[in-house]
């Protein structure tokens, strides 16, 4: 594949993460820039660039080129670009993204992927820890990846945002149950085939997966609990230390991440474009 000029990743660590140079955010990527990136993501599940200098206009652009953009149907919208998801934490809104997961496993076409920008940092912490999925179906021993690849499970909006743990206003609640009304529990494989790689890889996660189907109540909870446990191991990880002006671009079909939450009362703002993604299926290697 021809190479984009200037173009060069360099990983993090041998199971996930590339930081990627020579690429400026704000110009339209040529084609096969895209597809450059595209393979790398393949490759390292997240990448990331430095040193950017992005509006928010900006950044749903070059996002696009990805995809088709999905808008949250809870979390704020940027003014200028409504597709950008606004992340502002400080005392007053602490974050809530200190669990790991999978972005929006509550849709029937998950995202495929999102780009995460950083606008403003505390002055330490606030870092973002992404774990490979694959790797971690991978170190399961096989008796175990046969039993679970045979299962589905349920992921609800509801499981994540629970109505009674949401601030009161009129406005806030009636956009909560028009969401909520709009997102009816889905059914995902437990074990998920990467549409391009092929590769299975683990697809529950704490926040959104509520019970694998076809087991008796504990039994799912306590093969849940073990799993969310499991994808958490630092081999399957790579964690990420912001500078301003970094973005982090995963691949949601093969990656938890996890938001940590020690930087308060400072405040660090982030603001996130996501890319629409397919219905998960299981398909047995041949
Ligand atoms: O703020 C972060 O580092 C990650 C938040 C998150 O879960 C997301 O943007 O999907
Ligand atoms: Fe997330």
């Amino acid at each position: 594949m021809a190479r984009s000029n200037n173009l060069a990743i360099r990983p993090l660590n041998p199971t996930i993460g590339a930081v990627v140079s020579g690429v400026d955010v704000r110009e339209a990527p040529s084609p096969t820039l895209v597809d450059d990136l595209r393979a790398a993501l393949l490759t390292h599940q997240v990448l990331f660039f430095e040193d950017q200098d992005l509006t928010p206009t900006q950044q749903r652009d070059f996002a696009a080129r990805f995809g088709e953009l999905h808008t949250h149907p809870l979390y704020p919208g940027d003014d200028s670009a409504p597709e950008i998801m606004v992340l502002d934490n400080h005392a007053d809104n602490p974050s809530d993204n200190d669990m790991w997961h999978t972005d929006v496993t509550f849709l029937e076409q998950p995202a495929m992927g999102a780009m995460l920008y950083a606008r403003m940092l505390p002055p330490f912490g606030g870092d973002t820890l992404w774990s490979n999925m694959t790797a971690a179906y991978r170190a399961l021993s096989a008796p175990m990846q046969q039993f679970l690849a045979g299962l589905s499970a349920v992921h609800d909006f509801v499981h994540a945002f629970p109505a009674d743990g949401l601030a009161g206003s009129a406005a806030g609640r009636e956009r909560y149950e028009k969401a909520r009304a709009e997102h009816p529990p889905v059914i995902h494989p437990v074990v998920r085939t990467h549409p391009e790689t092929g590769e299975p890889g683990l697809f529950v996660n704490s926040v959104f997966t509520a019970r694998i189907k076809g087991l008796r109540r504990e039994e799912s909870r306590v093969l849940l609990a073990f799993l969310n446990r499991h994808i958490q191991k630092p081999e399957f990880c790579v964690r990420w230390n912001w500078r301003p002006g970094a973005m982090a671009f995963w691949d949601n079909r093969c990656t938890q991440h996890y938001a940590v939450n020690d930087y308060l009362p400072h405040r660090r703002l982030m603001t996130r474009a996501t890319i629409e993604g397919e219905k998960p299926f299981y398909r047995a290697a041949a």
